[in-house]
Protein backbone atom coordinates (compact mmCIF):
# COMPACT_ATOMS: atom_id res chain seq x y z
CA UNK A 1 0.00 0.00 0.00
CA UNK A 2 3.36 2.27 0.47
CA UNK A 3 6.16 3.39 -1.62
CA UNK A 4 9.45 3.98 0.44
CA UNK A 5 7.76 5.29 3.60
CA UNK A 6 7.36 2.50 5.76
CA UNK A 7 3.14 1.99 6.86
CA UNK A 8 3.51 3.62 10.32
CA UNK A 9 5.22 6.77 8.63
CA UNK A 10 2.46 7.01 6.64
CA UNK A 11 -0.18 7.14 9.15
CA UNK A 12 1.66 9.31 11.32
CA UNK A 13 1.68 11.60 8.03
CA UNK A 14 -1.82 11.39 7.64
CA UNK A 15 -2.71 12.29 10.96
CA UNK A 16 -0.72 15.35 10.62
CA UNK A 17 -2.46 16.00 7.49
CA UNK A 18 -5.87 15.40 9.50
CA UNK A 19 -4.63 17.95 11.72
CA UNK A 20 -4.17 20.60 9.83
CA UNK A 21 -7.11 19.94 7.75
CA UNK A 22 -9.48 19.81 10.62
CA UNK A 23 -7.61 23.06 12.48
CA UNK A 24 -8.02 24.87 8.61
CA UNK A 25 -12.09 23.63 9.15
CA UNK A 26 -12.19 25.35 12.32
CA UNK A 27 -11.08 28.64 11.48
CA UNK A 28 -13.26 30.84 9.55
CA UNK A 29 -14.80 29.57 6.41
CA UNK A 30 -12.97 32.04 4.50
CA UNK A 31 -9.23 31.10 6.09
CA UNK A 32 -9.74 27.44 5.52
CA UNK A 33 -10.50 28.12 1.89
CA UNK A 34 -7.63 29.97 1.56
CA UNK A 35 -5.74 27.58 3.35
CA UNK A 36 -6.61 25.05 1.01
CA UNK A 37 -5.22 26.17 -2.24
CA UNK A 38 -1.47 25.72 -0.98
CA UNK A 39 -2.09 22.63 0.69
CA UNK A 40 -3.72 21.40 -2.84
CA UNK A 41 -0.45 22.22 -4.67
CA UNK A 42 2.56 21.41 -2.51
CA UNK A 43 5.00 19.25 -4.34
CA UNK A 44 6.78 15.78 -2.58
CA UNK A 45 10.41 16.44 -1.33
CA UNK A 46 12.60 14.65 -4.44
CA UNK A 47 13.55 11.23 -4.55
CA UNK A 48 10.36 10.70 -1.87
CA UNK A 49 7.50 8.26 -3.12
CA UNK A 50 4.04 9.13 -1.91
CA UNK A 51 2.01 6.05 -0.04
CA UNK A 52 -0.89 4.93 -2.56
CA UNK A 53 -3.70 6.57 -0.59
CA UNK A 54 -6.78 6.02 -3.01
CA UNK A 55 -7.30 2.32 -3.11
CA UNK A 56 -10.37 0.88 -4.58
CA UNK A 57 -11.98 -2.02 -2.78
CA UNK A 58 -14.03 -4.70 -4.70
CA UNK A 59 -17.61 -4.49 -5.28
CA UNK A 60 -20.01 -6.47 -2.67
CA UNK A 61 -22.25 -8.22 -5.20
CA UNK A 62 -21.61 -10.13 -8.14
CA UNK A 63 -22.15 -7.77 -11.46
CA UNK A 64 -25.25 -9.34 -12.08
CA UNK A 65 -26.85 -9.05 -9.09
CA UNK A 66 -29.28 -5.88 -10.36
CA UNK A 67 -30.35 -7.67 -13.52
CA UNK A 68 -32.42 -6.99 -15.40
CA UNK A 69 -32.68 -3.85 -14.47
CA UNK A 70 -29.56 -2.43 -14.34
CA UNK A 71 -27.32 -5.20 -16.69
CA UNK A 72 -23.89 -7.30 -15.93
CA UNK A 73 -22.14 -5.35 -18.92
CA UNK A 74 -22.80 -1.74 -17.37
CA UNK A 75 -22.17 -2.75 -13.89
CA UNK A 76 -18.94 -4.12 -15.31
CA UNK A 77 -17.79 -1.28 -17.11
CA UNK A 78 -19.03 0.82 -14.69
CA UNK A 79 -17.15 -0.72 -11.61
CA UNK A 80 -13.71 -1.67 -13.43
CA UNK A 81 -13.43 1.15 -16.04
CA UNK A 82 -14.94 4.27 -15.14
CA UNK A 83 -14.50 3.94 -11.76
CA UNK A 84 -10.91 2.69 -11.66
CA UNK A 85 -10.18 5.97 -14.00
CA UNK A 86 -11.23 8.13 -11.40
CA UNK A 87 -8.72 6.51 -8.85
CA UNK A 88 -5.72 5.85 -11.54
CA UNK A 89 -6.11 9.72 -12.18
CA UNK A 90 -6.21 10.30 -8.45
CA UNK A 91 -3.43 8.23 -7.56
CA UNK A 92 -1.44 10.04 -10.06
CA UNK A 93 -2.48 13.56 -9.07
CA UNK A 94 -1.16 12.34 -5.58
CA UNK A 95 1.88 10.85 -6.96
CA UNK A 96 3.37 14.61 -7.52
CA UNK A 97 1.17 16.06 -4.40
CA UNK A 98 2.09 14.72 -1.02
CA UNK A 99 -0.54 16.66 0.86
CA UNK A 100 -3.49 15.48 -1.29
CA UNK A 101 -1.38 11.99 -0.94
CA UNK A 102 -2.29 11.93 2.76
CA UNK A 103 -6.02 12.86 2.92
CA UNK A 104 -8.86 10.46 3.28
CA UNK A 105 -12.14 11.29 0.94
CA UNK A 106 -14.14 12.00 4.03
CA UNK A 107 -12.09 14.89 4.57
CA UNK A 108 -11.39 15.83 1.07
CA UNK A 109 -14.61 16.02 -0.79
CA UNK A 110 -16.43 18.09 1.92
CA UNK A 111 -12.94 20.62 1.83
CA UNK A 112 -12.99 20.77 -2.05
CA UNK A 113 -13.38 24.63 -3.30
CA UNK A 114 -13.24 26.89 -6.61
CA UNK A 115 -9.34 26.88 -6.17
CA UNK A 116 -8.90 22.73 -6.22
CA UNK A 117 -7.47 21.45 -9.32
CA UNK A 118 -10.04 20.12 -11.42
CA UNK A 119 -7.76 16.70 -11.91
CA UNK A 120 -8.62 16.48 -7.99
CA UNK A 121 -12.03 18.10 -7.76
CA UNK A 122 -13.44 15.46 -10.44
CA UNK A 123 -11.97 12.59 -9.66
CA UNK A 124 -12.45 12.43 -5.72
CA UNK A 125 -15.68 13.44 -6.65
CA UNK A 126 -16.18 10.71 -9.12
CA UNK A 127 -14.79 8.51 -6.37
CA UNK A 128 -16.86 9.37 -3.19
CA UNK A 129 -20.37 9.36 -5.70
CA UNK A 130 -19.80 5.93 -7.19
CA UNK A 131 -18.75 4.63 -4.25
CA UNK A 132 -22.09 5.52 -2.74
CA UNK A 133 -23.85 4.37 -5.99
CA UNK A 134 -22.91 1.30 -5.65
CA UNK A 135 -23.22 0.49 -2.43
CA UNK A 136 -26.61 1.52 -2.49
CA UNK A 137 -27.61 -1.38 -5.01
CA UNK A 138 -28.77 -4.66 -4.67
CA UNK A 139 -30.39 -7.30 -6.03
CA UNK A 140 -34.44 -6.49 -6.59
CA UNK A 141 -36.80 -7.51 -3.76
CA UNK A 142 -40.38 -6.72 -3.00
CA UNK A 143 -39.12 -3.60 -0.79
CA UNK A 144 -37.86 -1.97 -4.37
CA UNK A 145 -40.01 0.16 -6.37
CA UNK A 146 -40.63 3.69 -7.02
CA UNK A 147 -44.44 3.97 -5.96
CA UNK A 148 -44.13 1.88 -2.50
CA UNK A 149 -42.69 2.17 0.85
CA UNK A 150 -44.53 -0.42 3.11
CA UNK A 151 -41.14 -2.40 2.59
CA UNK A 152 -38.66 0.51 3.73
CA UNK A 153 -36.67 0.23 7.34
CA UNK A 154 -39.15 2.03 9.52
CA UNK A 155 -36.28 4.96 10.38
CA UNK A 156 -36.03 5.82 6.15
CA UNK A 157 -39.56 5.88 5.60
CA UNK A 158 -40.48 7.81 8.26
CA UNK A 159 -38.06 10.58 7.40
CA UNK A 160 -39.33 10.10 3.86
CA UNK A 161 -42.85 11.37 4.59
CA UNK A 162 -42.00 13.89 7.23
CA UNK A 163 -39.99 15.56 4.64
CA UNK A 164 -41.30 15.01 1.11
CA UNK A 165 -44.95 13.95 2.26
CA UNK A 166 -45.08 10.57 1.22
CA UNK A 167 -42.77 7.93 -0.89
CA UNK A 168 -44.50 8.80 -3.82
CA UNK A 169 -44.14 12.46 -3.66
CA UNK A 170 -40.04 11.56 -3.07
CA UNK A 171 -39.78 9.36 -5.92
CA UNK A 172 -41.57 11.77 -8.02
CA UNK A 173 -38.98 14.72 -7.07
CA UNK A 174 -36.16 12.23 -7.16
CA UNK A 175 -37.45 11.15 -10.90
CA UNK A 176 -37.86 14.82 -11.70
CA UNK A 177 -34.61 16.40 -10.69
CA UNK A 178 -32.48 12.75 -12.24
CA UNK A 179 -34.48 13.53 -15.50
CA UNK A 180 -33.44 17.69 -15.25
CA UNK A 181 -29.70 17.28 -15.40
CA UNK A 182 -28.52 18.73 -18.54
CA UNK A 183 -25.56 16.47 -19.45
CA UNK A 184 -23.45 14.54 -17.02
CA UNK A 185 -24.64 14.44 -13.26
CA UNK A 186 -26.38 13.09 -10.42
CA UNK A 187 -29.91 13.23 -8.43
CA UNK A 188 -29.63 12.88 -4.77
CA UNK A 189 -31.27 12.30 -1.61
CA UNK A 190 -29.60 14.32 1.26
CA UNK A 191 -29.51 14.28 4.91
CA UNK A 192 -29.32 18.09 6.44
CA UNK A 193 -27.09 18.03 9.27
CA UNK A 194 -28.62 21.64 10.31
CA UNK A 195 -32.39 20.75 10.08
CA UNK A 196 -32.11 16.86 10.19
CA UNK A 197 -34.60 17.21 7.00
CA UNK A 198 -34.08 15.27 3.87
CA UNK A 199 -33.71 17.07 0.47
CA UNK A 200 -33.19 15.47 -3.41
CA UNK A 201 -30.77 17.78 -5.14
CA UNK A 202 -28.66 17.70 -8.35
CA UNK A 203 -24.94 18.15 -8.37
CA UNK A 204 -23.10 18.50 -11.98
CA UNK A 205 -20.65 16.55 -13.25
CA UNK A 206 -18.57 14.60 -10.54
CA UNK A 207 -19.47 17.06 -8.04
CA UNK A 208 -20.91 16.27 -4.81
CA UNK A 209 -23.67 17.89 -2.19
CA UNK A 210 -21.12 17.37 0.29
CA UNK A 211 -18.44 20.17 -1.42
CA UNK A 212 -19.84 23.56 -0.07
CA UNK A 213 -17.32 25.57 -1.27
CA UNK A 214 -18.16 24.62 -4.47
CA UNK A 215 -21.66 26.14 -4.35
CA UNK A 216 -23.55 22.59 -3.21
CA UNK A 217 -25.16 22.90 0.14
CA UNK A 218 -23.01 21.19 2.40
CA UNK A 219 -25.67 18.27 2.69
CA UNK A 220 -24.80 14.64 3.18
CA UNK A 221 -25.96 12.39 0.26
CA UNK A 222 -27.20 8.76 1.39
CA UNK A 223 -28.07 7.65 -2.00
CA UNK A 224 -27.93 8.98 -5.67
CA UNK A 225 -28.53 8.38 -9.04
CA UNK A 226 -25.92 8.41 -11.41
CA UNK A 227 -27.17 9.78 -14.76
CA UNK A 228 -24.03 10.46 -16.75
CA UNK A 229 -25.05 8.28 -20.12
CA UNK A 230 -22.12 5.90 -19.37
CA UNK A 231 -24.50 4.73 -16.25
CA UNK A 232 -27.29 3.36 -18.77
CA UNK A 233 -26.55 3.94 -22.04
CA UNK A 234 -25.59 0.54 -23.07
CA UNK A 235 -28.96 -0.83 -21.69
CA UNK A 236 -31.34 2.10 -22.15
CA UNK A 237 -29.48 3.93 -24.67
CA UNK A 238 -31.47 7.49 -24.45
CA UNK A 239 -34.13 7.06 -22.23
CA UNK A 240 -33.10 8.34 -19.18
CA UNK A 241 -36.55 8.15 -18.04
CA UNK A 242 -36.69 4.28 -17.66
CA UNK A 243 -32.95 3.77 -16.55
CA UNK A 244 -34.59 5.79 -13.63
CA UNK A 245 -37.38 3.25 -13.28
CA UNK A 246 -35.15 -0.10 -13.17
CA UNK A 247 -32.95 2.30 -10.72
CA UNK A 248 -35.84 2.45 -8.53
CA UNK A 249 -36.14 -1.74 -8.30
CA UNK A 250 -32.64 -2.11 -7.39
CA UNK A 251 -32.07 0.57 -4.44
CA UNK A 252 -30.72 -0.95 -1.39
CA UNK A 253 -32.44 0.76 1.32
CA UNK A 254 -31.66 -1.12 4.39
CA UNK A 255 -28.00 0.33 2.85
CA UNK A 256 -29.69 3.80 2.51
CA UNK A 257 -31.38 3.45 6.22
CA UNK A 258 -27.64 2.99 7.39
CA UNK A 259 -26.25 5.76 5.85
CA UNK A 260 -28.91 7.87 7.63
CA UNK A 261 -27.74 6.82 10.81
CA UNK A 262 -24.20 7.29 10.20
CA UNK A 263 -25.19 10.61 8.55
CA UNK A 264 -26.84 11.71 11.39
CA UNK A 265 -23.57 10.78 13.39
CA UNK A 266 -21.72 12.48 11.57
CA UNK A 267 -19.52 9.20 10.15
CA UNK A 268 -18.89 10.07 6.14
CA UNK A 269 -16.38 7.33 6.01
CA UNK A 270 -18.19 4.20 6.80
CA UNK A 271 -20.58 5.08 4.43
CA UNK A 272 -17.88 4.86 1.39
CA UNK A 273 -16.08 1.94 3.29
CA UNK A 274 -16.94 -1.60 1.40
CA UNK A 275 -16.73 -4.23 3.54
CA UNK A 276 -13.61 -6.67 2.59
CA UNK A 277 -14.65 -9.80 0.61
MN1 LIG B 1 -20.75 6.76 -13.27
Amino acid sequence: MTGKIGNSAAVAMRTLAFAALVASAASSKGRALQAMAPMMSMAPAPGMMVPMTFMQPALPYPYSATEPFIDTRTNTIHFTKHLAAYYTNLNTAASTNSSLAMMKLDALVPALNMGTPKVIRNNAGGIINHLIFFKTLMMPTAMTNSTNNTMLPEDIAKAIDASFGNFTAFSKNMTDTAMGVFGSGWAWLTYNPKTKALAVEPTANQDSPLSSGLGYSGNTPLVGIDVWEHAYYLKHQNLRANYIKDWFMVVNWPQVSANYKSAMAGDLNSMIAYASA
